[in-house]
């Protein structure tokens, strides 16, 4: 049970279809692959995608931080020792992806020490998830096309459609086009990604009032508290808190500021341990939640997969699960499959990701 490594490998896999959304885009995914080695030759894994216009992290400072900070302090632990291991990673600030994907290496090894599968250990709700696509920014006419095209070929039914661009139009022609282009019962929610201000995101909202938008995630910067708060209380529909509550802390901030009235976990910054805290402050204060992509690899949306499909709250809604469809490989050595707009977690000990250790060394740019 001893942890006698941990690694931070660097590697980066291309994107066939590069995501473009109002605070960045992404190309290539040049992520880092979390191990944490023990004695027994047991290895838990998970990714690390780092999203520097989000949470200020890079490849880089997500390999040194847990490289140079956390492993010294973390060998000679179990990794039964999550509780000690968070309190040494809670004395760096921040770091959230880091600090994610090291708790879920954690979940993972314990998973294989106790012969379990993690999603049955976190609560065993179900064994799939509904998955929803996330359309980044087109012309209106390709977002149709490609929501029909991942309708028929993999039946999904609920898009999230990036929003956040100037002028306000763009976006409302694209969600009126989707609407009219798309069968009654396909769900369409927004994400902004702070690219609005609140009265911009009001008059999305007025001009597209009609179209049954579902969900309206970051409209604009949380900071700007009285505007947001004016949103949320004024908005038919929740206002979903992304990058605004990487944290517990952060959630409860927003929450009760009226900054929001939904939460949008994401196991790749809060790992499963804080991802079960944000969930119980929102069954708790009853509001709802979403399972959020952080345009995970499979590895990544596997792991979204075992904490989403754990419990009743987090797999009552699709889950943003399909990003890795648009990269050109994965390092995950069996894919994983969207049957009839579901993905599965895996019913092995641990979360079931185990790497093609072919691909990692063709993808690892360490060497
Ligand atoms: C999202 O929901 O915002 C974009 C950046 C990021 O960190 O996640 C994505 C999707
Ligand atoms: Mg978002």
């Amino acid at each position: 049970m001893k942890i006698i490594a941990v690694e931070a490998i660097p590697y980066a896999i291309p994107y066939t279809h590069p995501l473009k959304f109002a605070s960045g885009s992404v190309e290539s995914a040049e992520h880092i692959l979390i191990r944490i080695w023990t004695e027994d030759g047991i290895v838990g894994t998970a990714d690390a995608p780092p999203r520097p216009y989000t949470y200020g992290e890079t490849q880089i400072s997500i390999k040194n931080v847990v490289e140079e900070i956390f492993a010294p302090q973390i060998v000679g632990l179990t990794v039964f020792d999550r509780g000690a291991i968070h309190a040494i990673m809670r004395r760096t600030i921040h770091n959230q992806v880091a600090k994610g994907a090291v708790d879920i290496a954690l979940w993972d090894a314990a998973g294989k020490y106790m012969d379990m599968p993690v999603h049955s250990l976190l609560g065993g709700w179900t064994s799939s998830l509904r998955v929803s696509h996330m359309l980044g920014f087109k012309p209106a006419e390709e977002l149709l096309d490609e929501a029909q095209r991942f309708g028929e070929e993999y039946g999904i039914t609920t898009f999230k459609l990036k929003v956040g661009r100037r002028p306000i139009d763009l976006d409302i022609d694209a969600v009126h086009v989707l609407r009219d282009g798309l069968d009654d019962h396909v769900e369409i929610y927004l994400d902004a990604n702070r690219g609005w201000t609140a009265n911009e995101a009001l008059e999305v909202l007025r001009r597209t009032e009609g179209t049954g938008l579902t969900l309206l995630e970051e409209p604009c910067d949380a900071k700007e508290m009285m505007s947001r708060r004016r949103l949320v209380e004024k908005a038919a529909i929740p206002i979903v808190g992304d990058e605004s509550v990487p944290t517990a802390g952060d959630a409860s901030r927003e929450l009760l500021s009226g900054g929001c009235n939904a939460i949008c976990i994401k196991t790749a910054r809060s790992g499963f341990t804080e991802a079960t805290e944000i969930l119980g402050l929102c069954t708790g204060l009853g509001v709802d939640v979403t399972m959020g992509n952080q345009i995970d690899t499979q590895v990544g949306s596997l792991a979204t997969v075992t904490f989403g499909a754990a419990h009743e709250a987090t797999a009552r809604r699709a889950a943003e699960l399909s990003n890795f469809l648009d990269m050109e490989d994965d390092l995950l050595a069996e894919p994983l499959k969207i049957v009839d707009g579901r993905i599965s977690a895996r019913p092995e000990p641990g979360v079931g990701a185990h790497i093609d250790e072919e691909k990692l060394a063709k993808y690892r740019s360490d060497n």
